[in-house]
């Protein structure tokens, strides 16, 4: 009997740079990236998904402007690229190549199960990008190229680590070979969903039409008070504990944006602001906001000041990421029968 291969414990994890980075990013995703590479547990690998980004159309000068904001916003939330490997995605090029390989071994029904499939396509799904369709693919192949062991994500992406794991499960099956691990979601904290401050039960994203409906990380102290005083709410105080939140989604979705600014959870807050009216508590957390926004905000702008030290420091993570990633793309292609 063949021995369980132990796979090098490491963290993979991507955002799209298809608008600035949100509120939502920040907390589901990027201070989790953080914690993990401070842990000093495992490697680190964090890529701006750049070919995700055009499976809807993006302007070629907006994307490339994005994509270095989305890496200054890497840095001002404390990624180390030294400690962490920072890449964009189209310059590994083995992440498009396994991603061919994962076409051909996932199933067209599963993909057209994905609820961001059905959402993004719409009613229209004929019109869409074949790119759009593929696109769990794409991300099966970001995380397996590295053979990571676990990936930090907010919790919409769960469907779409539960299809990487059943892709890894059947490239190993049907090849017999243990080759790749079966990747571990990590979907943690208070605002593993944050919610449109416009609609507490749709998540906040970057690419919703209301500019209202989200933080950015770039906005200003005024824009970022405007928004949290102009979120949808109710006239009711702050109940004691959690679940008295269950029919208020917006409400509780400002408290959880609390909870995770201030790294605390959620039934700890309430029960300090129990009895408080939402126009005061929204005061408060805009100014906890803007205390631990403003810092990263101002350290990104500083930095999109020096674009080319950013291409440079993208360009050696391209290079530290590929020396993990070609073994493992030949290792593929041996199994799979391609001739090298
Ligand atoms: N609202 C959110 N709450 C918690 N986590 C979130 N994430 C995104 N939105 C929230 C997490 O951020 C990481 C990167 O996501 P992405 O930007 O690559 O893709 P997305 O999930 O499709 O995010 P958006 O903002 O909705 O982008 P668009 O509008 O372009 O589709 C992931 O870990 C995600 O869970």
């Amino acid at each position: 009997m063949s021995e369980t291969p132990t796979f090098t414990p490491r963290v993979f994890s991507g955002i799209q740079p298809s608008g600035g980075l949100t509120l939502g990013n920040y907390l589901g995703a990027m201070t989790r990236f953080v914690d993990w590479q401070d842990r000093g547990t495992h490697e680190t690998i964090f890529c701006m998904v750049d070919l995700h980004a055009i499976t809807v159309p993006q302007k070629p000068e907006t994307l490339r402007h994005n994509t270095r904001e989305l890496c200054a916003g890497f840095l001002a939330a404390g990624i180390d690229p030294e400690r962490s490997i920072l890449i964009n995605q189209s310059q590994v090029p083995e992440h498009a190549q396994l991603a061919w390989v994962f076409n051909c071994v996932a199933r067209m029904g599963w993909m057209g199960r994905m609820t961001q499939w059905k959402d993004k396509a719409g009613k229209n799904a004929e019109a869409a990008s074949l790119g759009l369709f593929a696109y769990p693919a794409l991300m099966a192949a970001d995380i397996l190229i590295y053979k990571s062991t676990h990936v930090p994500v907010g919790d919409d992406q769960k469907q779409h680590l539960e299809l990487t794991r059943d892709i890894a499960t059947k490239f190993n099956h049907d090849f017999g070979v243990e080759l790749f691990p079966i990747t571990e979601p990590v979907i943690e904290g208070a605002a593993t969903r944050v919610m449109s401050l416009k609609d507490g039960t749709k998540k906040m994203s970057k690419s919703d039409p209301v500019d209202a409906s989200r933080i950015n990380l770039t906005d200003d102290a005024d824009t970022i008070a405007r928004k949290f005083k102009k979120a949808k709410t109710d006239p009711d105080p702050l109940p004691g504990h959690a679940e008295a939140l269950d029919a208020r989604p917006d409400v509780r979705n400002l408290v959880n944006i609390y909870a995770a600014l201030d790294g605390r959870d959620v039934g700890t807050v309430l029960a300090e602001k129990e009895g408080k009216m939402l126009g005061y508590f929204k005061q408060e957390l805009a100014d906890l906001a803007v205390e631990k926004l403003s810092p990263i905000s101002q350290e990104m702008s500083r930095l999109m000041r020096d674009p080319a030290e950013i291409d440079r420091m993208l360009a050696r993570g391209a290079e530290r990421a590929r020396a993990i990633s070609v073994p493992i793309l030949e290792e593929v292609y041996d199994v799979v029968g391609m001739v090298r």
